[in-house]
């Protein structure tokens, strides 16, 4: 079994980060090892949540790690709470990656804005941090941060999200996933490019009205979980893109507060049975 571990936050309530990530990459049977960035009372949408940073507590862990010598067959960045926790996090996967993969979500913002806690000088530092990964997994307001160059709201075309997937992947990551793409009212997916081999990938689902917070985790959770299993990335990305629209679905017809992250729970023996139907171990 692979083992991979994740570094995030655990927001307490609220479906996102490790909440999410932990269940999911384990149901696709995916060994799933944890370095807490932070535990927050809830997301930072909800107003005022109560913020314990961790920071100080990653050289004590990681020190255990290289004293029992553990090994990861891949790491998955997510929320970071500050810049110097950016650099640690940095310096562990030089030290943990072994030929694992690195698989980094530049969590910053959404919908053409920052989320609260973070600075330019955390967009400029996560820039160079993205050049660790071998995969990069940004929503359109995040690629957009990490290239300096304006979010264009709804409107864009193909031609477009292919150079923004071009210029994700001079930052340094071969591969680069964009998540939350529309060219229709009534679809949402993603678009991958391998720079490797210039190929793209692209999936689309059934877009649902409004806002669904935590679904940029859940996507990358199932991609972590399927890369891990050894499926290829326009596999993974199709996986992620049917998981997260049917988790989507799911919480548009139950008419519950979308505060708390959507019903992946549900969704997951469908997950279960997709992965392993493609499953290439
Ligand atoms: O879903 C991304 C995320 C993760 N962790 C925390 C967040 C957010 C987005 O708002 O606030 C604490």
């Amino acid at each position: 079994m692979k083992r991979i571990v994740t570094v995030q936050d655990i927001s307490c309530v609220g479906r996102c980060s490790l909440t999410v990530a932990l269940p999911i990459i384990s149901a696709m049977g995916v060994e799933t090892s944890v370095l807490p960035t932070a535990v927050l009372s809830g997301h930072t949408l909800f107003p005022h949540p109560a913020f314990c940073d961790l920071t100080g507590e990653i050289p004590a862990i990681t020190a255990h790690w290289r004293e029992i010598g553990v090994a990861f067959d891949g790491i998955y960045t997510g929320y970071l709470g500050s810049l110097r926790q950016l650099a640690l996090i940095s310096d562990f996967i030089d030290e943990f990656r072994g030929d694992g993969f690195v698989f980094i979500d530049p969590v910053m913002g959404d919908h053409g804005r920052l989320y609260s806690r973070f600075t330019d000088a955390f967009v400029s530092q996560m820039k160079h941090f993205c050049g660790k990964g071998d995969v990069i997994v940004p929503n359109l307001t995040e690629a957009c941060l990490l290239l300096d160059v304006p979010y264009p709201g709804e409107h864009y075309t193909r031609e477009q999200i292919r150079d923004l997937l071009r210029g994700l992947t001079s930052l340094g990551a071969k591969k680069a996933i964009l998540t939350g793409v529309s060219f229709a009212p009534d679809e949402l997916g993603a678009v991958a490019y391998d720079s490797e081999n210039g190929q793209f990938f692209s999936r689309f689902g059934h877009r649902e009205n409004g806002s669904f917070h935590g679904t940029g985790d859940i996507f990358a959770s199932v991609c972590v979980g399927a890369l891990a299993g050894g499926h290829p990335l326009g596999d993974a990305v199709g996986l992620a893109v049917d998981f997260t629209c049917e988790c989507i679905r799911r919480t548009a017809d139950s008419g519950r507060d979308k505060a708390f992250g959507v019903n992946f729970e549900a969704a997951l023996p469908s997950l279960i049975a997709a992965a392993s139907a493609q499953n290439h171990e």
